[in-house]
């Protein structure tokens, strides 16, 4: 009997993160997940993405997404009865989210699940990204910036004075010497308030130089 129990609890303990309930609003903590636009315009899925990385398109951070986590996991794909996103939401959204697909994915995958309307969900993250304030290196770099994750992290701590190091996660591509950025994740609680990162962000950036391409 407890070599069941033992069997079973190890099993719970593999379940993917939307085995806890997938029910909107049931989460612990939010990620803004801010993507370096030209790391994913160089990338295949970029070469494709016009409204993002068309010649001109002079993108930096940029929304990726704003995911409610569980402190181990997240839930996705929640139910919804607001599957549709309007075109006006779209537009609105743009300037930060530059993709009409990445929009309207994010919303199904991570906004159903944040509790709130979609109207209240896309301001969110507009509110959210606003007062985040980007260091002026990172602005619209006319050269590659090469860095390293901690200064990076730093940078945004000095800029930021609500920040701590622990709130923030940079992502990179594989490489352990020489790497680009793909992401930098910033972790807020629920009521939008920086707040320190959870399990999903342990594993951290651990490249020795960290590239960030100039803006295109
Ligand atoms: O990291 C690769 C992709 O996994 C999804 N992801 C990652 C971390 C996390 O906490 N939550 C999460 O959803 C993202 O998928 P997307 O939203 O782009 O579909 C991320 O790109």
């Amino acid at each position: 009997m407890r070599l069941l129990l033992a069997v079973l609890l190890m099993l719970a303990s593999t379940l993917p993160a939307t085995a806890r309930s997938n029910r909107s609003g049931d989460y612990d903590y939010l990620v803004l997940a801010l993507s370096w636009s030209p790391t994913y315009c160089a990338s295949p899925a970029g070469a494709n993405d016009n409204s993002q990385c068309a010649p001109g398109r002079r993108f930096a951070f940029v929304v990726h997404g704003l995911w409610p986590q569980y402190d181990k996991g997240w839930p996705q794909d929640c139910p919804t009865d607001e599957s549709w996103v309007e075109e006006n939401t779209i537009r609105s959204m743009m300037d930060i989210m530059p993709s009409k697909k990445l929009i309207i994915h994010e919303w199904k995958k991570h906004g159903t699940c944040a509790g709130v309307s979609q109207l209240s969900y896309f301001s969110a993250i507009r509110a959210i990204f606003g007062k985040v304030r980007i260091p002026a290196r990172y602005l619209s770099p006319t050269a590659d910036v090469i860095t390293t994750p901690d200064q990076l992290v730093t940078d945004f701590v000095k800029t930021n004075k609500d920040l701590n190091s622990d709130m923030l996660s940079v992502q990179c591509s594989n490489s352990r010497d020489r790497a680009r950025l793909s992401e930098l994740r910033i972790c807020l609680d629920k009521s939008g308030n920086f707040a320190a990162c959870g399990a999903n962000e342990n594993r951290s950036c651990r490249a020795t130089t960290l590239v960030m391409p100039q803006v295109r």
